[in-house]
């Protein structure tokens, strides 16, 4: 089928989706757990964080601002150009500093796999997807399975005491399914290489998630979710600021009704409501000049329905959404002995945006596919908050308290599939609106250049161009594939210097604003490679290149430098032995002009052993690894402010099926 093979499979331990779901879009998958032997697919086993599920998929890097919550980054773009969804639920971070990204507020055991599609061609719910889409899959055990299955799981990694504990429940039968899970994560401090202890580098959080299923009728079924996530006492050694509360309580309900006989596969339709609280402190910080508080909420109602189907060559997808989402953000100064300060940092931003999508994967011949998607979105966005409204109208005088803004995306793909090779080649236009931060932040201080920045409510969308191609050539034994894509943008948004404002900020640099780039380009291209060398005993490898440039030619921060990796995979029987190093090459192109500092070479080596066997239907999965091997102190590119990685560090993970 040609639909498996937009899936490129780029590591042995990531595996194409196993649902009956018609997945042509998607680009690449890592599994988080089969709804059938429970096995997690990543390296570390059944206790890996979402955040090291997400560092297996290629296109994705990950910004560290500490052991928690790390920003998703596909194709070298961050949360501003990327869309997550939960099973198409839209969901906004409530943190005007990007602590908490959205992948924050689930836990890996609330996902049956985490998709992404590169580019521009997002999945049917994403929105301002320039670099990518990523849909987090939530695990649904289903109808008609065994009639009760339960896992548990533990580990513990000895650098900073991690201890990771979960236990999860599911019932099936032929009219009712349902999946309940507790999920528990605490950790101190870790050590860097050589041994020095990072301190705010803890975090703790509680998870609980459920899901349910009821069959109406035969072919009615209705579904609901229901995930509550918190976490507390939240270290970031590359913030000034920690995190006393991050909370997140995501549901929804769901009707579906499946079609026999017709053009028509499903048609789905959901409510859901999601709402975020985040609290900072410093408080626990020595030599805080002026203690402040700054809390954030954030809280999304929305809809989507999806109608999928087959007609003659086609496969097509058309869906509909809506989403109304506020956004607030305020920030309390204390100086010692004055009155406090006050200033509102989201000006109770509501946005109501509404979409339509179409996509058609078109069988052209037995070895040709063409894929096509597009969507258009309406948004309009109103000013809530009085005194946020006119302390930013100070700045720009002719501005209002609502804007519209239209955003669309085309998508073109073409696949040729002629053993043993594979040729793909596609393009696209997109736009986004700017956010909230973008458009309306009010003296956000950003730690990367020590700048204060403030929104401008008169930026332009940003658009860009994209253009991807990539050649795969396999046998039976191996399998090799050079792939690319590029980005040439418009009025590419980015905050730009302000020399007549004065920071607020102690210890600013200066105030910059969000302003319109003519033109940017973000290149990405990588080669990967797998051998099957013996029935034991697999090798693979990958290295890429990135670029991004602005319109005077300097380079865009934040993007990678050259990185490579590569593992041996031994098996033998249920055993199995992974050696594996990865690094990057000096960054030899970093942005300056950004504020951005170079991020030295690096290359450690990690080791693990597996166990993974059943005996009388109790699976049982067994990790043992040893990270950083040779206790290297380094930090990577994207390191907030460089804050060095965790040194060697032991871990053993557990998982049990019953
Ligand atoms: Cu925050």
């Amino acid at each position: 089928m040609i639909s498996s093979l937009f899936i490129s499979i780029i590591l042995p331990l990531t595996v194409g989706a196993d649902t009956a779901e018609w997945n042509g879009n998607i680009d690449e998958v890592v599994v988080v757990s089969t709804s059938g032997q429970g096995q997690k697919r990543s390296i570390k086993g059944a206790t890996a964080s979402i955040d090291e599920h997400l560092s297996e998929l290629s296109q994705v890097n990950l910004i560290r601002r500490g052991s928690y919550a790390w920003e998703p980054v596909v194709n070298n773009m961050q949360t501003e150009r990327v869309s997550t969804t939960i099973d198409g639920m839209k969901i906004f971070y409530a943190c005007t500093d990007k602590m908490d990204p959205v992948t924050s507020y689930v836990e890996s055991g609330n996902l049956q796999s985490i998709s992404l599609n590169s580019g521009l061609d997002g999945n049917p719910q994403a929105t301002g997807n320039i670099g990518g889409s990523l849909d987090l899959k939530l695990r649904k055990v289903g109808f008609d399975k065994d009639p009760l299955r339960l896992s548990a799981s533990a580990g513990h990694e000895f650098n900073g005491h991690l201890q990771v504990y979960g236990a999860d429940a599911a019932v099936s039968s032929h009219r009712f399914y349902s999946n309940v899970g507790v999920f528990y994560r605490h950790a101190g401090n870790y050590k860097t290489g050589g041994g020095e202890v990072l301190p705010f580098s803890q975090f703790q959080k509680v998870n609980f998630f459920t899901n349910v299923g009821f069959k109406l009728a035969e072919h009615d079924i209705v579904e609901g979710t229901l995930i509550f996530d918190r976490a507390t006492n939240v270290g970031y050694p590359a913030l000034n600021m920690d995190v006393s509360k991050a909370q997140g309580v995501i549901t929804s309900l769901s009707y579906k009704h499946l079609f026999e006989h017709t053009v028509w596969n499903t048609w789905e339709t959901k409510v859901y409501y999601n709402h975020i609280t985040h609290i900072m402190d410093d408080t626990k910080r020595p030599d805080v000049e002026i203690h402040m508080d700054m809390p954030g909420k954030s809280s999304t109602a929305g809809l989507y329905s999806l109608l999928t189907g087959n007609y003659k060559r086609h496969a097509l997808q058309l869906n509909a959404d809506m989403y109304y989402n506020q956004l607030f953000a305020d920030m309390t100064m204390y100086p010692g002995g004055a009155a406090p300060m006050y200033m509102v940092t989201w000006p109770d931003v509501r946005t109501l945006n509404t979409g339509l999508s179409a996509t058609d994967n078109l069988q052209l011949t037995a070895t040709q596919a063409l894929r096509l998607s597009a969507k258009v979105a309406w948004q309009q966005q109103r000013l809530h908050n009085k005194e946020g409204y006119h302390a930013l109208k100070v700045f720009f005088p002719t501005m209002t308290d609502a804007y519209h803004q239209t955003t669309a995306r085309l998508a073109a793909s073409y696949l040729l599939d002629v053993k043993p090779f594979t040729v793909s080649f596609g393009t696209g236009w997109g736009s986004r609106a700017a956010t909230v931060t973008e458009a309306y932040g009010y003296y956000l201080n950003n730690t990367f250049d020590q700048y204060d920045y403030i929104g401008n409510p008169s930026l332009k969308n940003e658009s860009a161009w994209e253009l991807n191609a990539s050649l795969q050539a396999r046998t039976s034994k191996w399998n090799m594939k050079l792939e690319g894509n590029a980005f040439f943008f418009s009025n590419y948004i980015i905050g730009q210097f302000e020399t007549r404002l004065s920071p607020m900020t102690i210890g600013a640099e200066g105030v910059k604003v969000y302003g319109n780039l003519p033109h940017a380009s973000i290149l990405n291209v990588s080669l990967t490679s797998q051998w099957n060398v013996a029935s034991w005993l697999d090798w693979n490898g990958r290295v890429s290149y990135s670029a991004g440039r602005d319109d005077d030619g300097s380079s865009l921060p934040l993007i990678s430098p050259v990185a490579y990796q590569s593992n041996l995979t031994f098996r033998y029987q249920f055993f199995d032995a992974l050696v594996g190093v990865k690094g990057n090459a000096r960054q030899a192109r970093y942005g300056e002009k950004y504020g951005e500092t170079k991020a030295a070479a690096w290359t450690i080596f990690n080791v693990s052993l597996g166990v993974n066997h059943t005996i009388s239907g109790v699976g049982l999965n067994l990790r043992l690894g040893i990270e950083n091997l040779f206790d290297r102190h380094y930090a990577t590119y994207s390191d907030w402010n460089h804050i060095p990685q965790k040194g060697r560090n032991v871990y053993a993970n557990v998982s049990i099926q019953l």
